[in-house]
């Protein structure tokens, strides 16, 4: 992303159905990170006044789409989904060109996209209540879901398509409208999924864009009075400047942030499997994934066998173009990116882990001008230092040992995060002990950290969030207010706990 004033705006903003430059008349680049040089497009550089009149166009339109029956608001939704599948191979080519992640798992990252339209279509035909009785006689009792309002989307540029799918999705079938603000790092996939929504028919104002960089438009956003609602994914540090400006403008907010998932690996795991699961959680999309395997903890007996092959195996890994199928790792997403990831390697190295793979950006000229990493494997490993501790959101995973699986799991729990984790055992003992005790929102058995379905929950424990779970029927709860419906058919005053005294 690089930050100058443009002499025209390409892309736009998207408010109540029209595309338009920014007030300002600024906009800003995105940069493919394989070769910096190439900007994938300029976009406006949007401030307060642009945030006003997308808030302004939601909640215009609010008033009309909260009535609209849910099952339409879904019907909708399967047009979107029927869109986003023509256009998938498109918007993957574009995602894998702006945030460089490879076309195979771009294509992923759509389809994900295209489950969560059509899960939440269905939902569309359920959104149910609850019946229950009343107290007193002839009178009847039910709850209700009510949309909260105008939403304000902030997501970040590793699944550029897939989360604001799965934020934006339920919050329209529930009948909300939203003003999205993408991540500044991957403006044009935020606009093509937009195009996309718009082109399948959600009426104009229902999903508004706003491009720009998060302390300005998104600040603006998350202190707009009238928005009701900020569901945000990215670093704690934003999140929690989010959660602070929320509470204080008493909006709800769900936030879903870092993690340092882990992927236990015990002595009696199919070792074949656990190595594979561990390239593909560690090493999938470079490393930046919330759920990305930052750290494997290998039982004493077959840490050194299984480290061996892990670091046999990180180095076949192909880095290049992520355009090309036959590459695995495409480049980091920018530049700070990639500062990032060498200052943890350095941090890693003066802590005394022992570097057994990668650590440095690859020898070949093809790759120079790319931010890219080469797949990192730090051994002997303490849980006390900050590699084990800090999520570095790169190709860097840390092992560390244990002797038994009550070391495991308290190695595990032992972050401030509790996002995803995982167990490769053949035990089912041991599995059932860690589904129980692992401090984290999701538990693979036989799995890597990576993976999760949008028909279930997703979020987690501890520093990684604030209670919510996204996805799955668990999102209706962000996105709906409950309301408890009497209806006294009784004909006469009726008066709760004083008609009636147990
Ligand atoms: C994220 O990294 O923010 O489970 C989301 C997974 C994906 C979603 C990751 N389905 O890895």
């Amino acid at each position: 992303m690089a930050r100058r004033a443009a002499r025209r705006t390409e892309s736009g903003n998207f408010i109540a159905g029209h595309w338009l430059p920014a007030r300002s008349g600024s906009s800003f680049e995105s940069l493919s990170p394989a070769r910096p040089a190439k900007v994938v497009g300029a976009f406006p550089r949007s401030g307060r006044e642009d945030v006003d009149a997308a808030v302004s166009a939601a909640g215009k339109a609010f008033r009309a789409w909260r009535e609209i029956p849910a099952p339409q608001r879904g019907a909708k939704l399967r047009e979107v989904a029927a869109l986003l599948r023509e256009r998938k191979e498109a918007l993957a080519r574009l995602m894998a060109l702006e945030m460089g992640k490879p076309l195979v798992e771009a294509r992923g990252d759509v389809q994900e996209a295209i489950d969560c339209a059509e899960y939440y279509s269905g939902e569309g035909r359920r959104l149910f209540g609850q019946t229950t009785t009343s107290e007193l006689p002839d009178k009847f009792a039910m709850t209700v879901r009510c949309p909260v309002g105008v939403c304000g989307i902030v997501s970040p540029w590793n699944f550029p398509v897939a989360i604001p799918a799965w934020k934006i999705f339920p919050a329209i079938l529930c009948g909300n409208t939203v003003v999205f603000k993408p991540a500044e790092d991957s403006p044009a996939c935020g606009e093509g999924f937009v195009r996309a929504l718009h082109d399948a028919g959600v009426p104009a104002g229902v999903v508004n864009l706003v491009q720009g960089l998060g302390e300005e438009a998104g600040a603006a956003l998350v202190h707009h009075p009238d928005v009701r609602l900020i569901s945000f994914t990215g670093s704690c540090e934003t999140g929690s400047l989010i959660a602070g400006a929320c509470g204080q403008g008493l909006k709800r907010c769900s936030l879903e942030m870092g993690g340092k998932n882990a992927q236990i690996v015990m002595d009696d795991a199919d070792l074949n499997l656990a190595l594979e699961g561990a390239l593909w959680g560690a090493f999938g999309t470079s490393g930046q994934r919330c759920t990305a395997t930052s750290r494997l903890i290998v039982h004493k007996k077959v840490r050194e066998a299984f480290v061996r092959r892990l670091v046999t195996q990180a180095r076949k890994l192909r880095i290049g173009d992520p355009l090309d199928s036959m590459n695995h790792l495409g480049p980091l997403v920018n530049a700070a990116q990639l500062a990032r990831v060498e200052r943890y390697v350095a941090i890693g190295r003066e802590e005394g882990a022992r570097l057994r793979c990668g650590g440095k950006r690859p020898s070949a000229k093809a790759l120079a001008q790319g931010h890219y990493f080469e797949p990192t494997v730090f051994d002997a490993v303490k849980p006390s230092m900050r590699i084990a501790q800090e999520e570095i959101f790169g190709p860097v995973t840390a092992v560390l040992e244990i002797r038994s699986l009550e070391e495991a799991i308290e190695t595990l729990n032992g972050t401030s995060y509790g996002l995803s984790s995982s167990i490769y055992t053949r035990d089912v003992n041991k599995a059932f002990r860690a589904i129980r005790d692992l401090e984290a929102g999701i538990t693979y058995v036989n799995g890597p950290t990576i993976g999760a379905e949008v028909h279930l929950p997703f979020g987690g424990v501890k520093q990684t969030g604030n209670g919510h779970r996204e996805a799955g029927e668990t999102a209706l709860e962000i996105f709906t207010e409950w309301k408890s419906v009497y209806v006294d058919y009784s004909g006469r005053l009726q008066k709760a706990q004083i008609d009636v005294q147990a």
